[in-house]
C-alpha cells in the first residue's frame, strides 16, 4: 500500500520532497545579500575594541571626508535610539540596549558608529577613520566576577549585576525531605557559551518607498513582525510605516529571533538618506558581536529514596546573559525556562528553583535552539546516573522508576506544568531494545577488550513546544507571544496561497504547510503555495522559534483551510443539488458520497465562484478564502537518545561512534522533514557536548573569533544517526502533531556526556560540564592516575610500617 493511499488520499505522514530544495540546489534561493538595488549603499559598523570602556568622544570628520562616503551616524546624530525589552515582574530589572552606544560600551564588538558608503570595502575603510576616545574600565567576564563584592556595575540599575532573580516553587517541605532522604546528590553542572552559526549571518536591506510612504526592510530574521515592532519603538514610527520582509533565510537557530541593533541602525540611516542601504554581517562579527547562547551553571541538590526514586530537587541556576537583554524576549528567557522546566520527564514531588540572569562584558545572548533545555536534560540525566551509581542500581532502571508513566497523563508536576500525553517510558524501553538489537553493548565490550575506551549514554526528555499565549502569559513579557493567524485564499483556477505569520529558516514549511492545507481541500501539495515572512501580507504573527510553527502556524492554516473546504462543499452542493454534508473533497474534485457520477472539479468550483458568482448562494460570493487564528496552550513531544562514543586512550579525543533517536512528535506531517530536523539538531547538540565554545581572555577579548578557533562540527566528527518514531497525537494540536524542531539539540548533550562518562567508568573521572574536550579527558585521566599511584604508595608505606 502506498504511503498516500494509507492516508486516505491525504498528505499527512507522506515524505513529500521539500519544495524549497529545488531553488536552493539550483542556486536560485534569494537571500538578503542577493538583493541588489540601483544606488545601493553599504553599511559598516565602528565597534568597540574593549570589553568595557567609557566613551569620551567620537570624531568622524576624516571618515565623512572620504570620497564615496554618504554618511556617518552616531547615537547623538540619530537621537539616542534604543531597544527596551521588559518583563512585567518585580524580579526583573529593565535595561536599555542602545542602538549605537553613547556613553559606555559593554562588550568587544558593540557598535558605536555607522558608516554608509558606496561599497562595502569603502565603508569598512572609512569606519577605520572614525576616531573614538575610549577610557577602558575593568571588565567582568564571568558569573563569579560579576557577583564579587567589588565588581564594576555594568548597568546602574542592576545591583550585583543581576538582571533577573526568580525564586520559584519554594516548597517548604524541602528541608524535611532532605533530612530524611536515603541519598542526597549534590553537584554542579555547567555549559559553555556557544554561537548559533547560521550559514548566512545577519543581514538587512532598508529602502524608503515614497509611493507607500513606508520603509521597506528585507531582513534575515525569524521574526519579521517583532523586527517591525522593534524598529517602530526605537525610532518612534507607527508600525504601518515599516514593512519587514524575510526573503530566504540561511538558518537562524534562535540568533535571529531577536532584533539586532544593526537592523535598527540601518533602518535609521536609510530613513535619513532616503537611499537604499544594506548590511551583511561577516563571520567575525557573527562570532563576536551578534548574540550567543547557553552559558549556564547549575548547583543542584536532589534527594532520593533507597530505591532510586527522586523525592526533592533544589536548584540554583545562573545564566551569564552578557551585556544586554535582547528584544523582545529579555534576558529572563534562559533562567525562566530552566527554573520552570527542570524536572522534565521525571516525577519530582517537591521542588525549588532560583534562576538568575547575570550581566557580564560579553555579547548578549538570544534564545539559542533548545533554550536551557539541553542543560536541564543534562542535569536530570546526570542526577539519575549519580543516584544509580551511589545506590548500585541500573541507571536505566532508576530513570524508569522516576519517569511519568503510561496512565499518569495528563500529569501536573510540582513545577505546575501539565504534560500532555507522551511515551516517556515506551521510548526509553524501545531505545534500550534497539540498542541491544544493534549489539551496541557487545561492540562496546569488544572495543574495551581491544584497549579502547568506549561508552554508551542515554537521555530521556520532553520538549515543550508551541507555547501559545496561555503559557507565554505566565512569563509576563511586555510583548507576550503565542497565537498566530493564517489566511487561505483560493484563486479562480483552484490553486491556493496560504499566508502565515510564522517564518521558517530552513524547516521546510513551504512543503509541510502545503501538505496540511492540501489534504483538507482535496488538492495536491503542488497546488498550495506558502507566503511567509512579510508583515504587509500576514496578520501580526510571532515568527518561527520554540518549535511552534507546525502546531500554531500549521494549526491556523488547517483551521482556515477547513473553512474554505466548507465553502467549497457548499458551492458544490448548490451546483450538484445535494447536501453539503454529502460532499467530499479528494483528488482535485468535489464528489457526492455514494454517487460515482456526481463530481465537479475543484478548479471548476473556483472558476464559478469568481467568474459566475450569480450561480452560487449570495453568502459565498465573497470568494473562497478564510482567515483563522490558533492559540493552543502548548504540546510536549518526547524522545530518548542513545549515543556511543570511543575515546582515544592517547589523545583523549572523543569520537561519536553510534547514535540512535527514538522520537515521538505526535502525528508526523512529513517524516523526511522531521528526520532532517532531528539529524540537524543532534549534530548541533553533539557539537555543544564535544566541540563548541566561545572563549574570552581575562580582559573580555574574544579568542574564538574565526572558524579556526570556534570548532563547528563537520561530517568527520559525526556518525550516522538512526531514527525510530513513536506517535502519540496531541489533543492540543489541530493536526495531532507536536513540535520537534529543537529536540535533537536538547537530547544530544546529555546522551553524549553519558556515553563519555560510561567510557571512563573504570576510573573515578566523571564530567558534569560541556563541552568535554580532549585536553579535559587527558588532564583528568592523568590526575586520576597520579592520585591512584599516590594512594597505592601511601597504602604500601602503611603496610610496610605495620610490618
Ligand atoms: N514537522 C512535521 N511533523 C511534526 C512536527 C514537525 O512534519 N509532528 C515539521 C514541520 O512541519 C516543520 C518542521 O518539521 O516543517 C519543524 O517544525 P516545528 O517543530 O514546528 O519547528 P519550527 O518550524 O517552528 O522550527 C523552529 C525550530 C527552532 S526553535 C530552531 S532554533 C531551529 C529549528 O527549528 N532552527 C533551525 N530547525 C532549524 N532548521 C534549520 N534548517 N535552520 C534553523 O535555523
Amino acid at each position: 500500500m502506498s504511503q498516500q493511499s494509507r492516508h486516505d488520499g491525504r498528505w499527512i505522514g507522506v515524505p513529500v520532497p521539500r519544495k524549497e530544495d529545488r531553488r536552493m540546489l539550483l542556486g536560485r534561493g534569494r537571500f538578503t545579500a542577493d538583493l541588489g538595488r540601483p544606488g545601493l549603499l553599504h553599511a559598516a559598523f565602528v565597534r568597540s575594541p574593549y570589553a568595557h570602556a567609557r566613551l569620551t568622544g567620537i570624531d568622524a570628520g576624516a571618515a565623512i571626508d572620504r570620497d564615496g562616503v554618504a554618511g556617518v551616524f552616531t547615537a547623538a546624530s540619530l537621537g539616542h535610539p534604543h531597544l527596551l525589552a521588559a518583563l512585567e515582574r518585580d524580579e526583573f530589572v529593565p535595561t536599555r540596549m542602545p542602538i549605537l552606544a553613547w556613553d559606555r560600551v559593554r562588550f568587544v564588538g558593540e557598535p558605536v558608529a555607522l558608516v554608509i558608503a558606496d561599497d562595502a570595502y569603502l565603508a569598512e575603510d572609512a569606519a577605520e577613520d572614525v576616531e573614538v576616545d575610549w577610557a577602558p574600565q575593568p571588565a567582568v567576564t564571568g558569573i563569579e566576577g560579576a557577583r564579587a563584592a567589588n565588581a564594576p556595575r555594568l548597568h546602574e540599575e542592576a545591583d550585583g549585576n543581576c538582571l533577573v532573580d526568580l525564586l520559584m516553587f519554594d516548597d517548604d517541605r524541602l528541608a524535611g525531605i532532605f533530612a530524611g532522604a536515603a541519598l542526597t546528590v549534590d553537584a554542579t553542572f555547567s555549559s559553555a557559551r556557544v554561537a548559533a552559526l547560521p550559514l548566512e549571518g545577519r543581514a538587512c536591506l532598508a529602502e524608503w518607498d515614497d509611493r507607500d510612504d513606508q520603509l521597506v526592510m528585507h531582513v534575515s530574521t525569524q521574526v519579521p513582525h517583532q523586527v517591525r515592532s522593534g524598529i517602530a519603538q526605537a525610532l518612534g514610527l507607527p508600525e504601518r510605516a515599516i514593512r519587514v520582509i524575510a526573503p530566504d533565510v540561511g538558518g537562524g537557530f534562535g540568533l535571529k529571533c531577536v532584533v539586532g541593533r544593526e537592523e535598527v541602525a540601518v533602518a535609521a540611516a536609510a530613513l535619513r538618506l532616503r537611499r537604499p542601504v544594506c548590511w551583511a554581517e561577516d563571520r567575525q562579527e557573527n562570532l563576536t558581536a551578534s548574540f550567543h547562547g547557553h552559558e549556564q551553571r547549575y548547583q543542584v541538590r536532589a534527594a532520593f529514596d533507597e530505591e532510586g526514586r527522586i523525592l526533592a530537587l533544589d536548584a540554583e541556576i545562573e545564566c551569564d546573559i552578557g551585556a544586554y537583554s535582547a528584544f523582545p524576549f529579555t534576558c529572563a528567557v534562559e533562567p525562566l525556562m530552566a527554573a520552570t522546566e527542570l524536572p522534565g520527564v521525571y516525577k519530582v514531588p517537591a521542588y525549588r528553583a532560583r534562576g538568575r540572569a547575570i550581566t557580564t562584558n560579553k555579547a548578549p545572548t538570544a534564545p539559542y535552539r533548545g533554550v536551557s533545555r539541553p542543560q536541564i536534560v543534562l542535569v536530570m540525566e546526570r542526577l539519575m546516573e549519580k543516584a544509580a551509581a551511589a545506590l548500585r542500581l541500573d541507571p536505566l532502571e532508576v530513570r524508569r522508576r522516576n519517569l511519568i508513566g503510561p496512565g499518569e497523563f495528563p500529569y501536573t508536576g510540582a513545577n505546575r506544568i501539565t504534560y500532555d500525553e507522551g511515551s516517556y517510558r515506551e521510548s526509553l524501553d524501545l531505545a534500550e531494545k534497539q540498542v541491544a538489537e544493534r549489539a551496541w553493548p557487545a561492540e562496546r565490550d569488544q572495543l574495551r577488550q581491544a584497549g579502547q575506551r568506549a561508552g554508551i549514554g542515554f537521555a530521556c526528555f520532553s520538549e515543550r513546544t508551541a507555547y501559545g499565549t496561555p503559557t507565554m502569559s505566565q512569563r509576563r513579557m511586555r510583548m507576550t507571544p503565542g497565537h498566530d493567524t493564517a489566511l487561505v485564499r483560493m484563486d479562480p483556477t483552484g490553486e491556493v496561497i496560504v499566508t502565515t505569520g510564522t517564518c521558517g529558516q530552513g524547516q521546510g514549511h513551504e512543503t509541510t504547510f502545503a501538505q496540511i492545507v492540501a489534504g483538507r481541500l482535496g488538492l495536491h501539495p503542488d497546488q498550495v503555495r506558502l507566503r511567509q515572512g512579510d508583515t504587509d501580507l500576514a496578520s501580526y504573527g510571532w515568527g518561527t522559534w520554540g518549535s511552534r510553527s507546525v502546531v500554531i502556524g500549521g494549526g491556523a492554516a488547517g483551521r482556515a483551510a477547513d473553512i474554505v473546504a466548507d465553502q467549497l462543499r457548499r458551492v458544490a452542493a448548490a451546483l450538484l443539488e445535494a447536501s453539503p454534508d454529502d460532499v467530499e473533497l479528494a483528488e482535485g474534485a468535489a464528489r457526492i458520497r455514494g454517487d460515482a457520477e456526481a463530481a465537479i472539479g475543484i478548479g471548476e468550483l473556483a472558476r464559478v465562484v469568481h467568474f459566475q458568482a450569480h450561480r452560487v448562494p449570495e453568502d459565498l460570493r465573497s470568494g473562497l478564502e478564510a482567515r483563522a487564528t490558533y492559540d493552543p496552550p502548548g504540546t510536549f513531544s518526547n524522545a530518548c537518545h542513545a549515543a556511543m562514543v570511543v575515546i582515544d586512550p592517547g589523545t583523549g579525543g572523543i569520537q561519536l561512534h553510534r547514535y540512535l533517536v527514538v522520537e515521538d512528535c505526535g502525528v508526523v506531517i512529513n517524516p523526511m522533514v522531521v528526520d532532517g530536523q532531528v539529524r540537524g539538531g543532534v549534530t548541533q547538540g553533539a557539537a555543544a557536548a564535544l566541540l563548541e565554545r566561545v572563549c574570552f581572555d581575562p580582559d573580555g577579548q574574544p579568542v574564538s573569533a574565526t572558524l579556526m578557533d570556534y570548532l563547528a562540527p563537520t561530517a568527520a566528527e559525526l556518525c550516522p544517526i538512526e531514527i525510530v518514531h513513536l506517535e502519540t497525537p496531541s489533543r492540543f494540536s489541530e493536526t495531532g502533531a507536536k513540535g520537534m524542531g529543537e529536540g535533537g539539540t536538547i537530547g544530544a548533550p546529555a546522551a553524549v556526556l553519558g556515553a563519555i562518562n560510561d567510557a571512563l567508568s573504570d576510573t573515578d573521572v566523571r564530567f558534569d560540564h560541556i563541552p568535554v574536550l580532549p585536553q579535559d579527558v587527558s588532564a583528568a585521566l592523568k590526575s586520576a592516575a597520579l592520585k591512584s599511584a599516590a594512594l597505592k604508595s601511601a597504602a604500601l608505606s602503611r603496610s610496610r610500617a605495620a610490618r
